[in-house]
């Protein structure tokens, strides 16, 4: 039996199903690998094939040839350069790759991929001569690269040079994603989080091929972001956080900064405004955004519910024309995130009156609405998209909204949340929700979830960290290693691949990785780490 051409053998790892790809090459087919690095893939990949006997090895030559003419392509072979060169301490040159056809080395192209991979998604070729990665669109490139640092030992991802040998199981990988919204949420308002976390963290979510970054920019307790027509909201709003800290907020050229680094690794920022509840700092800024004209002390405790816009005045609708205006001029994404999330100081008719213009003013600057599913207590426009965030497996509003047309991202709390304790001795972290350890973060699937939301209605899911009790880079790595992975997989693998003896085996082959990588994340003992790890 073959794929692709790569002989089909069958030895005694299990990988992957075929489920989702369509056409002839999705048939009837089981995946085996003979390799450990090609069964160790995460997220699960569509179709994975092992080539007994077949190792590609990096060596001093080896060179990136990178599709010509295009910069995406070459800045994709700049990134893979920059993991390999300080861990094998080889030059590994960049090259254009030859019209005649792939070279030895490590090739990326632009073509020849099959159509079923789509965008994002790739196909890999291992053989002795060559890795030759391929794909639509750089998207998909970026994705099969890191697939590509998935099968070098974990030793790849060192600062400094480490012995080898550095080898690749032969074989092909032919994969896409299942859902189009893969996100990670950070709340940089509860605790406010410099530039450089959000950095490391956009680099850690891209390992597993998430595509979203969604950032909480405003809550009660600090506004994060500097807006040139509402000053006061960065300068007062944003000095303090959760428990009285300094704060702090992103200027716009640091926002800037965030969203550039993030689209070469091919995630999309989507920035949140929440509104027209969790508004306190606001309020405080801004004395005029008060319906009694008295602006509010700022706020460090960890309460919700209580804050909101007032809807009855005309200058609340000037604040979010001109907020939301700066926010989508710097913002090259599709999605404004409007929250609208817990909004209990807000009558049922003030929050429909108030959604509705919202909704309005997102679109007449070309973006389209995302809110939390509390969204759908009012009219909703076509293309909002609402997140749901609820402990429960059925909830009417959200399925009547999905019937009628709305996308949904999936973020049940009780799944997803990355703030919630993994048990009752976790220091960090909540528990409203119950304890999430790895098994309860995986155990469940997006596309059959929330009655009468189906796989159709589903845009994709998000794993959300709130920061009420977290302040630091070390605090976000524990609470999302290695629970985001789970989400990541349910995000990009076929639900046929979903597999807990398999997820837990390949969960646990990247301890090591985040060892080398100075990840501080969670020994759970529901995971088989590899010892050493
Ligand atoms: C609920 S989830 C909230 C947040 C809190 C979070 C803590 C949602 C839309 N609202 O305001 O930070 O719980 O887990």
């Amino acid at each position: 039996m073959t794929i692709g051409g790569v002989p089909l053998l069958l030895t005694t790892v299990m990988l992957a199903v075929t489920s989702g790809l369509s056409g002839a090459a999705a048939s009837d087919v089981q995946q085996e690998a003979t390799s450990a690095s090609l069964a160790s893939v995460l997220p699960a990949p569509v179709v994975a094939t092992a080539t007994q006997g077949v190792t590609y090895r990096i060596t001093t030559t080896t060179t990136i040839y990178a599709q010509a003419g295009s910069a995406a392509a070459a800045d994709i072979a700049g990134q893979l350069a920059a993991i390999l060169r300080p861990s094998t301490g080889y030059p590994v040159p960049i090259a254009a790759a030859p019209s005649s056809g792939p070279a030895d080395g490590i090739s990326l192209l632009l073509s020849g991929a099959p159509t079923e991979v789509g965008d994002e998604g790739y196909q890999l070729d291992v053989t002795d001569a060559s890795i030759v990665v391929r794909a639509n669109q750089p998207a998909g490139l970026f994705a099969g690269v890191q697939t590509l640092r998935q099968l070098l030992p974990p030793a790849v991802e060192s600062a400094s040079v480490q012995p080898g040998p550095w080898e690749v199981a032969g074989g092909q990988i032919v994969d896409h994603p299942r859902f189009a919204h893969r996100g990670a949420m950070l709340d940089v308002a509860r605790h406010f989080l410099p530039v450089s976390v959000v950095k490391r963290y956009i680099d850690e979510i891209a390992l597993y091929k998430l595509n979203r970054l969604h950032l909480h920019l405003s809550d009660d307790q600090g506004w994060r972001i500097a807006v040139n027509s509402w000053p006061n909201l960065a300068i007062y709003g944003g000095s303090t956080e959760v428990g009285g800290g300094t704060g702090g907020y992103y200027t716009q050229d640091e926002y800037r900064q965030i969203v550039a680094y993030a689209a070469v690794r091919y995630i999309t920022i989507v920035p949140e405004i929440d509104m027209p509840g969790h508004t306190n700092a606001a309020l405080a800024s801004y004395a005029e955004l008060n319906c009694d004209n008295v602006a509010p002390k700022l706020y460090t405790g960890t309460k919700v519910g209580f804050s909101s816009l007032c809807v009855s005045k005309e200058i609340t609708y000037t604040f979010l024309d001109q907020v939301l205006g700066e926010i989508a001029a710097l913002t090259p994404g599709p999605y404004l995130h409007i929250g609208g999330d817990e909004a209990s100081s807000t009558t049922a008719s003030d929050y429909t009156t108030f959604m509705n213009r919202a909704q309005q003013i997102v679109a007449a600057h070309g973006k389209t609405v995302v809110g939390w599913h509390d969204i759908v207590n009012a009219p909703v426009l076509p293309s909002t998209v609402a997140q749901f965030w609820g402990t429960t497996t059925s909830n009417a509003a959200v399925t009547a909204a999905a019937q009628n047309g709305t996308k949904v991202v999936m973020s049940p709390a009780n799944h997803t949340y990355l703030d919630m304790k993994y048990n009752s001795r976790t220091r960090l972290g909540q528990h409203w929700a119950g304890y999430i350890d790895v098994q309860d973060a995986y155990g469940w699937d997006p596309g059959a979830y929330l009655a009468g939301v189906g796989e159709t209605s589903v845009l994709g899911v998000e794993a959300p960290l709130w920061t009420e009790t977290i302040e630091t880079l070390a605090d976000v790595e524990y609470m999302a290693f290695p629970r985001l992975p789970a989400i990541a997989e349910l995000g990009w693998s076929p639900m046929s691949t979903h597999d807990w003896a398999s997820f837990n085996q390949r969960l646990g082959a990247q301890g090591p990785r985040w060892h080398v990588m100075g990840i501080n994340y969670y020994h759970s003992t529901q995971v088989s780490w590899p010892t050493g790890s």
